[in-house]
C-alpha cells in the first residue's frame, strides 16, 4: 500500500516541503498516542480522545469493529469512582466513504447520568442509516476478577455494542520515546534511549467504546476504502448550578478529534494543538497543519519520501483512518509492524495489537529503527470475540508484588 501511495505523493509533498522550511517551529514533546495531547482537553478526561481503532472482526470479516477510548490511566483502585462515561459529552464516529476528506456518514453515542456506582448508564447509540438503540455500560468492580463484559446485539441492524472500562490497549515507551527526539534534535541521535522497553500504559484502564457493525452499512462511492474519525463533542455552554448540578445548551462544538496516532501529539506544534482538536480533515486536506507536520519531520531529519509516506497518511485527505474492508484481517494483531511479512494492519485502519509506535519511529527515521521503542506488544492478552480488548486490569491480592506498572 505504501509504495503505491508514495508515487501519486510527490508533486503533493514538493509542496508541502517548500510549505515546511518557512514553518520551522519547536518539535513537541510525545505523551501518548493522543491522550492529554493540548491543554483543554487535558483539563476535560471524559472529552479527551486517547486512541481510535478500526479493524475487520478476525472472525467474520464481513462486520468491522470500531472503537474509540477517552480518560486512560485509571488505576485499579479506582475502577468504581472513575468508571462511568461523561453524561454531557457526544462520542462520534465520522465515515468518509466518497474518497475526499469531507464524513459522509456519523455514528453517535451519548450516555445517561450515572445515578450508582451498582447500576449501568444506558448508552444511546445512532448508526447511519438512522436506527437508534440503547445498551448498558458494564459495571465495575474491586473483586480480584472483572465482571464479564456486557455486550448489546441490536437485532434490526445487527449491530454490537459495549461500553466500559478495559486494559488500555496502546503500548508504547512514552519516556523512551521523548529521550530519544531529545537526543535528534540535540544533534546526535541515540537509537539506545529506545532500549527500556517499558510500556507506559501497562497495568492500567482506559474507557472504551467499542461497535460492531456490518460492513456494508459503511460502504459508499469509494467502494472498500472507508475513512474513520473519532470526535468528541460537548454543548457550546455550561452553566453551574448553585444546588450543585449544571445546565447545558448551545449548538455542539467539537472538544477532540483523533485518527491517525500520535499526530497532534507527535507533530503539531505546542501553540497549535488546541485548534488542531478544534479542525476537521476538511482542513488538513487544505493544508492548514501541512506546513507544520512538514516542519516537524523535518527537524526530525525525515527525508521527503518518507513525509510522503506520513502526510498521505494523515494530510492529503484529511486524519483518518483509512481501511480496505477487501483486505482479510485474522487477527487483533499481535505487535506486528510494517516490516512484519504479510502485514495487513496499521495504516490499513488499526487494530488493537498492532504496533503502531514502531511503524511511525520507521517513517520518521528513514526507515531505519526497525525495533521501534522496543516494547511489542500489550502488557495482557488482547480477547478473541467482540470488544475483543483485555479485561481491565483488577486490584491486585495481597503479596502479589508486580502490578504490571512499568513508569
Ligand atoms: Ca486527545
Ligand atoms: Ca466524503
Ligand atoms: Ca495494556
Ligand atoms: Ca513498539
Amino acid at each position: 500500500m505504501f509504495r503505491f501511495r508514495i508515487k501519486k505523493l510527490a508533486v503533493f509533498v514538493t509542496g508541502l516541503l517548500i510549505a515546511g522550511a518557512t514553518a520551522m517551529a519547536p518539535l513537541p514533546m510525545t505523551n501518548a498516542a493522543d491522550h492529554a495531547e493540548a491543554t483543554l482537553v487535558a483539563g476535560d478526561p471524559g472529552a479527551d480522545l486517547a486512541d481510535v481503532f478500526a479493524f475487520l472482526d478476525p472472525n467474520d470479516n464481513s462486520k468491522v469493529v470500531l472503537a474509540l477510548d477517552v480518560e486512560g490511566f485509571v488505576v485499579p483502585s479506582e475502577l468504581l469512582n472513575l468508571s462511568f462515561f461523561a453524561p454531557d459529552v457526544t462520542y462520534r464516529l465520522e465515515i468518509e466513504n466518497t474518497g475526499d476528506a469531507a464524513p459522509d456518514q456519523t455514528i453517535d453515542i451519548t450516555f445517561s447520568e450515572q445515578t450508582s456506582r451498582s447500576q449501568p448508564q444506558t448508552a444511546t447509540i445512532k448508526l447511519p442509516n438512522g436506527r437508534v438503540f440503547t445498551a448498558p455500560t458494564t459495571v465495575q468492580t474491586l473483586n480480584a476478577t472483572p465482571n464479564p463484559f456486557v455486550v448489546t446485539t441490536d437485532p434490526a441492524s445487527g449491530a454490537s455494542f459495549f461500553a466500559g472500562l478495559t486494559d488500555d490497549p496502546f503500548y508504547f515507551d512514552i519516556v523512551g520515546f521523548n529521550r530519544f527526539v531529545a537526543s535528534v534534535l540535540a544533534g546526535s541521535p541515540d537509537p539506545t534511549k529506545l532500549q527500556r522497553g517499558r510500556d507506559s500504559f501497562a497495568g492500567y484502564n482506559i474507557h472504551m467504546i467499542a461497535l460492531e457493525l456490518p460492513a456494508a452499512m459503511l460502504k459508499g462511492p469509494a467502494g472498500n476504502i472507508i475513512g474513520v474519525n473519532g470526535v468528541t463533542l460537548r454543548d457550546k455552554q455550561t452553566h453551574r448550578i448553585e444546588d450543585g448540578g449544571d445546565r447545558t445548551n448551545g449548538k455542539l462544538v467539537q472538544v477532540d478529534r483523533m485518527a491517525t496516532p500520535a499526530v497532534n501529539t507527535a507533530l503539531i506544534p505546542f501553540p497549535r494543538k488546541n485548534e488542531y482538536n478544534a479542525s476537521t480533515p476538511v482542513d488538513d486536506a487544505a493544508g492548514k497543519f501541512a506546513g507544520d507536520i512538514v516542519g516537524t519531520l523535518t527537524a526530525l531529519g525525515t527525508n521527503a519520501t518518507n513525509i510522503g509516506i506520513l502526510a498521505n497518511v494523515a494530510v492529503v485527505h484529511g486524519d483518518y483512518l483509512r481501511l480496505d474492508l477487501s483486505i482479510p484481517n485474522t487477527s487483533v494483531g499481535f505487535g506486528e509492524r510494517v516490516t512484519t511479512p504479510g502485514y495487513t494492519g496499521f495504516p490499513n485502519g488499526r487494530r488493537p495489537g498492532d504496533d503502531t509506535i514502531d511503524d511511525l519511529l520507521y517513517f520518521i527515521t528513514n526507515q531505519a529503527i526497525t525495533n521501534g521503542d522496543n516494547v511489542n506488544g500489550n502488557d495482557v492478552p488482547l480477547g478473541n470475540t467482540f470488544p475483543f480488548f483485555a479485561p481491565p486490569q483488577q486490584p491486585r491480592a495481597s503479596g502479589v508484588i508486580d502490578d504490571n506498572t512499568r513508569n
